[in-house]
């Protein structure tokens, strides 16, 4: 048996002794053991990808993200396929409360993600080639950017673009964008949305760059021109790393360390977007997967955010009842739940919390 992790009642008891802030009222954002002031004393962003829905429907979700974080990204309710379903027709609800929610909060909201091969609505893809099909997927752009103008921190203007399996020119995914307008359409997707937002600063989003696996190795290598590129153009300010982990994978800490001194010598900020620890390779036995899944992420997280250059670590959800990775294709094949994410189901802070807690204060501090 490992110890049992204390619960945010017996935290907040804990820290009553030694500060009185915890017993005011709005004591949920004063937290001086949260991630969020962890995260503030290192000039650091925290948070998670969230939907309105859970906002709304899990009050102990609600508390915790107030509690933990200082940044939120919009898990779906920004993707193209969800604003506008039926052409012509855009459908804001779940994005402005979201905004709404983060400007009230004084959360750094992230957008994503403008421009991503998955999430098209189903009519698109033929509207691309129809003559006139570059102007759709610029007034998407435009419209959703220029939508939050000014409350928008942070856009993945492009998500997921390389894929050199496809076996394209610049290492580029031969998604519908590519094959109905050619590479240009990255620049333009980001030259539109620097149009329709000056003052958001502008992030290429992708995944897989984390292990030392070749494949990884290969998209570290294909990512850099691409970025060199965007940003000799002043359309680019950051990269999105998506850091969607999993126990097993082989990691180098001075090659990846190595990837985000490059990255930072280009001139671009780096956020950790998507960060989840995939459990499927370890056994069912909760407290030794539990253990394994925060060291690997240590070891990690304490790579990463030793680069100046990164900003922030947002998790991709914040709680393991709303993973990704239980969804069909990704879950365990002994159907045991995922557990990749800092609290459990019923809210408790997991291994993984502390994990990133001792990350955060290891962290340098950040120059304004
Ligand atoms: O977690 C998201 C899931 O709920 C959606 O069904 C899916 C498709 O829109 O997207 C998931 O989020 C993905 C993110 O947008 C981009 N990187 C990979 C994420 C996990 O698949």
């Amino acid at each position: 048996m490992t110890q049992r992790e204390p619960n945010r009642r017996e935290t907040l008891l804990g820290l009553a002794a030694v500060g009185a802030t915890a017993c005011l009222p709005g004591a949920a954002t004063a937290d001086i053991d949260s991630l969020k002031a962890r995260a503030e004393r290192k000039g650091l962003l925290f948070g998670c990808a969230v939907t309105s829905r859970e906002l709304r429907s899990e009050p102990a979700l609600r508390e915790a993200v107030l509690r933990d974080c200082n940044a939120l990204v919009a898990t779906n309710e920004m993707k193209w396929g969800v604003i506008e379903p039926a052409r012509g027709r855009r459908v804001y609800a779940g994005a402005d409360w979201l905004v709404d929610f983060a400007t009230e909060h004084r959360l750094t909201m992230r957008g994503h993600t403008a421009v991503w091969h998955q999430n098209p609505p189903l009519w698109v893809p033929n509207a691309l080639r129809e003559p006139g099909g570059r102007a759709l997927l610029e007034e998407h752009v435009r419209a959703v950017v220029g939508r939050y103008r000014g409350r928008i921190a942070q856009w993945d203007v492009v998500n997921e673009a390389i894929f050199h399996k496809d076996r394209q020119p610049g290492a580029l995914r031969n998604s519908p964008f590519l094959q109905a307008f050619g590479e240009g359409y990255i620049a333009d997707a980001f030259r539109v949305a620097r149009e329709a937002d000056p003052t958001a600063k502008l992030y290429y989003n992708d995944f897989a760059f984390e292990s030392s696996e070749v494949s990884h190795e290969e998209r570290r290598r294909d990512v850099l021109p691409l970025l060199e590129s965007l940003r000799r153009q002043n359309l680019v300010d950051g990269i999105g790393l998506q850091a969607h982990l999993q126990v097993g994978d082989p990691f180098d800490p001075r090659r990846y360390r190595r990837f985000l001194s490059d990255l930072a010598d280009i001139g671009l900020d780096i956020m950790l977007t998507e960060f989840d620890v995939a459990d499927r390779r370890l056994e069912a036995d909760t407290a030794a997967r539990d253990r394994k899944v925060a060291d690997y992420a240590r070891a990690y997280l304490d790579v990463a955010l030793d680069e100046s250059a990164v900003k922030g670590l947002l998790t991709w959800g914040l709680s393991d009842r709303n993973t990704w990775l239980n969804a069909d294709q990704w879950r365990r094949k002994d159907g045991v739940p995922a557990r990749p994410l800092p609290y459990d189901d019923a809210m408790d802070r997991k291994p993984l919390w502390h994990a990133i807690a001792g990350s955060l204060d290891a962290a340098p501090v950040r120059k304004a």
